[in-house]
């Protein structure tokens, strides 16, 4: 039996599209949203199954990936997460790159000799992307249309992965799977299938209501945002910080979201003209992610404080050059 595991977001769920356009075999999916990083201890494969794993962290799936492996089990492994140590294994194929300017999508485009760049572009797009994305775009002799349409794809299947549950989101993320994966182009799909457009408008909904709230703290070099908990603000997180980071590529950005329980989900962004440092700034608090873009799952809220002191103080754009390649 064949298992595709990926993110629920757009850089996962096109890195598996692309497979699949190039293999299409019967195959079981198991994704999840955004936050569901954990997904290889729901894989139930025995000796003589493949596994192909995308755009989840090797980091925080490590102990189910050696029970997998050693059950017999193949393993190929897409991923740009960072991880502190690679398992050896002569059933574990790794296709690992923790470059900032690279998503699993691109490296799964690379793999395939970009047989379907058009789903590598929604899959950088919606991992924020921009530039690599616009110049490949370019390249492929796309018009600024074109690159428009796709990049709003992924931003929306990127924004339909954002929610506590399954409950908040317009469409879950595998049955979302299953209507992209039928088009070897996105702009067919866009042409043919209404749900991106849905998604669209249900995006704007919500990001009307985020620009409503004023920062809780800004500076000449950071911003910060504290949002309640309702649903718009847990679906549209993440495409929020996105947002605010391309607004303002010069600052170091915060968005911290209060939880049903009061405490704090924070998602962090480095300047996007410098992105490094925004792992290691979360790891001070438990939190985890990639140089650019990183995240921190449950923040006390008595912790705020501290964290807007550190944040503030933290020497976003002028890191010292071991943390650079971080
Ligand atoms: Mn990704």
């Amino acid at each position: 039996m064949n298992f595709d595991v990926c993110n629920g977001d757009a850089d996962g769920l096109c890195a598996v599209v692309q497979w699949r356009l190039n293999d299409p075999q019967e195959a079981r999916l198991i994704t999840g949203l955004k936050r569901d990083i954990e997904l290889l201890e729901r894989v139930q494969a025995v000796r003589g199954d493949t596994l192909l794993v995308c755009d989840i962290s090797m980091q925080r799936n490590l102990q189910p990936l050696l029970r997998l492996l050693s059950l017999g089990v193949s393993v190929r492994y897409f991923d740009h997460h960072q991880v502190d140590e690679l398992p050896v294994h002569p059933l574990l194929a790794s296709h690992l790159d923790f470059a900032g300017n690279t998503c699993t999508s691109l490296l799964m485009n690379q793999h395939l000799g970009g047989k379907f760049q058009g789903w590598a572009l929604v899959g950088a797009y919606g991992d924020n992307l921009a530039g690599v994305a616009d110049d490949l775009a370019v390249a492929m002799g796309l018009s600024l249309d074109e690159r428009q349409r796709l990049k709003s794809l992924g931003e929306a299947i990127n924004y339909n992965a954002y929610g506590d549950t399954t409950r908040d989101v317009f469409i879950r993320p595998e049955h979302l799977y299953e209507k992209l994966v039928s088009y070897a182009d996105p702009l067919h799909f866009l042409a043919s299938e209404p749900v991106a457009q849905e998604l669209q408008v249900l995006k704007t909904k919500d990001l009307n209501h985020a620009q409503a709230v004023a920062p809780y703290f800004e500076d000449a070099h950071v911003r910060i945002f504290v949002w309640p908990d309702a649903p718009w603000s847990r679906r549209v997180s993440g495409s929020y910080s996105n947002a605010m980071a391309a607004a303002q590529p010069r600052h170091a950005h915060a968005l911290l979201r209060r939880t049903p329980a009061g405490d704090f989900l924070v998602s962090v962004r480095a300047p996007l003209f410098f992105p490094v440092g925004a792992a290691d700034f979360c790891r001070r608090f438990g939190g985890d992610g990639r140089s650019g873009a990183a995240g921190i799952d449950h923040l006390p809220s008595d912790q705020l404080l501290n964290f807007v002191a550190a944040f503030t103080s933290c020497a976003w754009g002028s890191l010292p050059a071991e943390v650079r390649h971080g």
